[in-house]
C-alpha cells in the first residue's frame, strides 16, 4: 500500500514463492500446542526430490469450549441440557521471513468445520526523518510506532480451496453478510 520507490516491489508469495509447508516450524509441546496434544512428523520434498523431514509439524488436540448449556429460570429441572464442546483441532506453524502463520482447522462433532490463521510478527518498517507523529507533513503509508521508524500499512490475503463433498455432495455452503440498515419510520425507538 505504499507507493514509494523502495516499498512498492514487496509482493510476496509466502505460499507460492517460500511454501507454508517447507517453512513449517518445529511445534513446542505445551507452547505452541497444549499438554493433551499428539505430534506428528511431516515431510517435504526437497530441491532434489528427496523427502526432508520437520519433527513436530502438526499438532492434534481436543478442545474444550464453552459447554452448551440449556436451562431456564424457574425450569432447571424441566428443561435442562448440557453438552460438553469438544472439537479437534490440528494445528501448524509456518515461519515465513519476519512472519509466523499459526494455522488451525478445528472440527466439531456437528459436522461444522472452522479455518482459521493468526499472525505474529515483527512489524514490516521503513525509516522515516520523523522522530514524533506532529512532525508527519506528508502520508507515511503506515504509522510511526517508533523515532524514525514506520510500521507501513499492506495486506495479507489468505486462500483457500475448500472441497464441500463431505461424505458425499448433499452438503451446502452458507454465506451471511449483515448489513447496517437505519431505522427511518419511527415504529421503535431503535436506530437500527
Ligand atoms: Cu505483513
Amino acid at each position: 500500500m505504499d507507493p514509494n520507490q523502495e516499498i512498492y516491489y514487496k509482493t510476496f508469495f509466502d505460499c507460492g514463492e517460500f511454501g507454508f509447508g517447507r517453512s513449517a516450524a518445529l511445534l513446542e509441546p505445551s507452547n505452541d500446542c497444549p499438554a493433551n496434544a499428539v505430534f506428528l512428523d511431516a515431510y517435504y520434498a526437497g530441491q532434489d526430490g528427496s523427502p526432508v523431514k520437520i519433527s513436530n509439524a502438526l499438532c492434534i488436540f481436543e478442545q474444550h469450549a464453552v459447554a452448551t448449556h440449556h436451562t431456564e429460570t424457574a425450569l432447571n429441572d424441566e428443561i435442562r441440557e448440557v453438552r460438553a464442546d469438544v472439537s479437534l483441532v490440528v494445528r501448524m506453524i509456518a515461519t515465513v521471513g519476519n512472519y509466523d502463520y499459526i494455522l488451525y482447522w478445528q472440527f466439531k462433532p456437528s459436522g461444522s468445520i472452522n479455518v482459521g490463521v493468526a499472525l505474529n510478527e515483527i512489524l514490516s518498517s521503513k525509516a522515516v526523518i520523523y522522530t514524533h507523529v506532529d512532525q508527519l507533513k506528508e502520508l507515511v503509508y503506515g504509522s510511526l510506532v517508533a523515532e524514525n521508524t514506520v510500521a507501513t500499512h499492506h495486506d495479507h490475503f489468505l486462500n483457500y480451496y475448500l472441497d464441500l463433498d463431505v461424505d458425499g455432495e448433499a452438503n451446502s455452503f452458507v454465506k451471511t453478510n449483515l448489513v447496517t440498515k437505519r431505522v427511518t419510520n419511527n415504529i421503535s425507538p431503535r436506530k437500527s
